[in-house]
């Protein structure tokens, strides 16, 4: 049963603020960290009987609000194979998340016990991370209580990058099973990145040292660990390491400011020189843009969507050199924010699926290819290679000493490629085998295609609920006529393509526009910003 005194006792010492109403979007909480210590606290509670559900199995609890401002924080679920946190109880979380007396509190969680049939007599085991933010101890604090009023097993893994917090607790899930994933330490993670990405590149090391800028956040303690792993293999300059210093986290730096400004960080300028390439991390390490100076020290951005035609080209092209064409389907997910070039290139060579934003719905179409690569065009990706394509690959016998060799690379992939979650210093590896079997520079790698100049803007209006979308997103259905004039207007832009929808993690509605030429769309998303507002 429910231990109602503690319980009780715990709750009146986490009160929620009044006014504020929580709800858990597409990455879980996020808002001001000084507005979650009452989340946190409900979260501990419920990460812990999603566990008892599950019969035991380990869930993770994640503390960050990665790209956002330093101030904010968030926190979100991970189910037992390192995914996010299943869909049916998102309302769960939400719901418990605003209750405002601990009597309605304990009706809830009994309520909710009977409803989805939890039986409490099961062990509930729950691993726990959090990022650099200096809210973050205090909401693991409230995070510890909720876990001790349900009286669940807790492990504190400290200051980890989001990954390796997917990584551990799909290994601690999988540990003795067939599926067994790695050793369920911050150590393993390293190591066996480390090992993959020696495997794959063996002699060929990349030319040049890469910049890594850390967004001052917890990717430098990654980066700072794995380095010295990599041996001669490849030399990582890291960037942006102020971990300690207040207020600079993601400021001006890391991957969204390069995604959004499409610009060097200003950090970079005296580091970076003409011909180089480097990447930015966010404040979680799950995000990762690159981009290079070309001869003139003109700036280009390499980003999710060129990470991914990289990536898909390689992968399909070993696919063939290991003789399994027809056996191994490679295919590629993207939302409606990929840049049209990027749809096109892909869409030449392999099956591409269009899906709404959030990587739920990424991950999920993605598990429907033997090998589906995904990546949003903000960085956000990976690559998941299905149970009967790792069997394929394990037991194909290989005709020809050129077969082997592609086949090895395929099955070091599987090792390099982060299965539970997008990861940017797995991504960061992975980029940079590829490049060094490539023998690319940053110009050769940006030449695939061309990028479609491309515009994202934010709108605040009164209610973001009132718009609704169908067709992955790039259709408006609500408010009513409203698509309409969007299509009348698209049709005076060459090559021009936009859609508005309701941000998941932002009281805004998003604009993007594309176009043939840099002055038609910003026209474009200007005069659509106008329509919506
Ligand atoms: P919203 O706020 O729903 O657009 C943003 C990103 C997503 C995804 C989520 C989760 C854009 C345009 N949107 O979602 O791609 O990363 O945050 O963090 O970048
Ligand atoms: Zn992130």
């Amino acid at each position: 049963a429910l231990n109602v005194p503690l319980l009780s006792e715990l709750y009146d010492k986490h009160p929620k603020p009044a006014h504020i109403t929580f709800q858990y979007g597409t990455a879980g909480f996020r808002t001001l960290g000084d507005q979650l210590d009452s989340v946190l606290f409900r979260m501990g509670v419920l990460a812990g009987l999603r566990s008892k559900k599950l019969d035991g199995k380990t869930i993770g609890v994640m503390v960050t609000a990665s790209h956002n401002p330093e101030a904010d924080n968030g926190v979100k679920l991970v189910d037992p194979r390192g995914e996010m946190l299943e869909t049916s109880w998102e309302s769960h979380a939400t719901a418990l998340a605003n209750v405002n007396t601990a009597t309605e509190f304990v009706d809830a969680l009994d309520a909710f016990v009977k409803a989805v049939k939890i039986d409490l007599s099961k062990p509930a085991r729950v691993v726990y991370a959090r990022d650099t933010r200096p809210s973050g101890p205090a909401l693991v604090a409230a995070l510890e209580d909720g876990l001790k009023a349900i009286g669940a097993e807790a492990h504190d893994e400290g200051v980890q990058t989001t990954p390796i917090l997917h990584y551990i607790v799909r290994c601690l899930n999988t540990k003795g099973t067939k599926d067994e994933y790695g050793e369920p330490t911050p150590d393993g993670y390293y190591n066996k990145l480390a090992t993959a990405y020696k495997k794959l590149v063996g002699t060929k090391t990349t030319l040049q040292p890469l910049v890594v800028d850390c967004a001052n956040g917890v990717g430098f303690f990654a980066i700072e660990k794995i380095a010295p792993l990599l041996d001669s293999h490849i030399k990582l300059v890291p960037q942006n390491v102020a971990v300690d210093t207040l207020g600079v986290l993601n400021h001006a730096c890391g991957a969204d400011f390069v995604k959004t400004q499409q610009k060097l960080p200003p950090s970079l300028a005296s580091v970076l020189k003409p011909g180089e390439r480097a990447c930015s991390l966010d404040g979680d390490a799950d995000r990762l843009m690159y981009y290079y100076l070309d001869e003139r020290g003109q700036f280009h951005m390499l980003d999710g969507d060129k990470i991914a035609a990289l990536v898909t080209a390689f992968i399909s092209d070993l696919v063939k050199g290991s003789g399994l064409e027809g056996k191994i389907e490679v295919g590629v997910v993207q939302t409606a924010y990929a840049n049209g070039s990027s749809t096109k290139y892909m869409e030449d060579r392999v099956p591409v699926r269009c899906v709404p934003t959030g990587v739920k719905h990424l991950h999920h179409a993605a598990e429907h290819f033997s090998v589906g690569v995904y990546f949003e065009a903000n960085g956000h990706g990976t690559v998941l290679f299905s149970p009967s394509c790792l069997e394929t690959l394990r037991t194909h016998e290989p005709s020809t000493p050129a077969h082997a060799t592609s086949l090895k690379h395929l099955l070091s992939l599987t090792e390099l490629i982060n299965q539970a979650v997008g990861d940017a210093v797995s991504d960061m590896l992975l980029v940079e085998a590829v490049l060094a079997h490539r023998s690319y520079s940053g110009e050769q790698w940006d030449s695939l295609y061309a990028d479609l100049p491309n515009r994202l803007v934010k709108v605040s209006v009164p209610n973001r609920n009132v718009f609704k979308t169908e067709d992955a997103e790039r259709r408006l259905v609500s408010p009513p006529g409203l698509q309409t004039k969007l299509d009348e207007l698209v049709r005076k832009y060459e090559g021009g393509r936009t859609f508005v929808r309701p941000s998941g993690t932002e009281d805004v509605v998003r604009v993007y526009a594309e176009a043939r030429s840099r002055g038609h769309v910003d026209e474009l998303a200007f005069k659509v910003a106008g329509i919506v507002y």
